[in-house]
This record gives structure tokens, C-alpha cells and sequence, in this order.
């Protein structure tokens, strides 16, 4: 009897780290799986607030083309030191006259090609695709 208790004991003790073993084996991939989530999630944002700013550079729309998920909000910064407008084609949006540095933000709520250029120089175009 004295034996067998010391062996159930014997059991229960080797059952305890093997029990931790099996929590952090389960835990360990869901632990990943959060952390690899974050990480592209974080990376999606980043790319997303870096894909959807245009810029004016010495009459250029800088991308000239960009695409973008229905929703987001592209911002126009002027860098040059003339005044510049953006404006789309269909009038669906257009800017005041922006100084230096100064922006012009819209949001895309449906998808569609959007052909925009500077009202005040028409040889300025650019082009938002948003799907
Ligand atoms: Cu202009």
C-alpha cells in the first residue's frame, strides 16, 4: 500500500511540470499566431498611412497614380513654393489654392477612378484608383 501511494505521488509530481509543458505547447502558437497578427497588422497601418499621402513636388503629383482601399483618406501636401489646387475631374473633389505646406485631405467612400489635376496648372495630373 505504502508503495503504491508513493508511486501515485511519484505520478502526480511528474504530472505537474508535464501538465505546464502541455499549457505552454498550446499556449506557444496562439501566443505566435497574436504576435505574427500584431505584426502584420502594425505593418498594414505603416503602409497604409505612408500609401495614402500624395505630394507636390516642381509641379509633380508624387505618386502620380496611387491606389487605395475604399475608405481611405488621401492627403495632398504642397511642397512647392506656388500655390497649386487639386482638383477631380468630375468635380467630385477640389481644394482650395494650397500655399506651401499646406494639405488637402479626402476620403474615398466608393470605388472608382478618380483623374484629378491643378486647376491652376492643367498640365498637372494625377490619377486615384480606389477598389
Ligand atoms: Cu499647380
Amino acid at each position: 500500500m505504502q508503495i503504491l501511494i508513493s508511486q501515485l505521488r511519484f505520478a502526480a509530481a511528474r504530472f505537474a511540470p508535464s501538465r505546464a509543458v502541455v499549457v505552454a505547447m498550446l499556449l506557444g502558437p496562439v501566443l505566435g499566431a497574436m504576435l505574427a497578427f500584431g505584426t502584420v497588422a502594425a505593418q498594414d497601418a505603416t503602409k497604409k498611412d505612408a500609401g495614402s499621402e500624395i505630394t507636390i513636388d516642381n509641379f509633380t503629383f508624387t505618386p502620380k497614380e496611387l491606389t487605395v482601399a475604399v475608405g481611405t483618406t488621401v492627403k495632398w501636401v504642397n511642397h512647392d513654393d506656388i500655390p497649386h489646387t487639386v482638383v477631380e475631374k468630375k468635380t467630385s473633389f477640389r481644394s482650395k489654392a494650397l500655399d506651401t505646406d499646406d494639405a488637402y485631405s479626402f476620403t474615398f467612400a466608393s470605388a472608382g477612378e478618380f483623374d484629378y489635376f491643378c486647376g491652376l496648372h492643367p498640365h498637372m495630373v494625377g490619377k486615384v484608383i480606389v477598389k
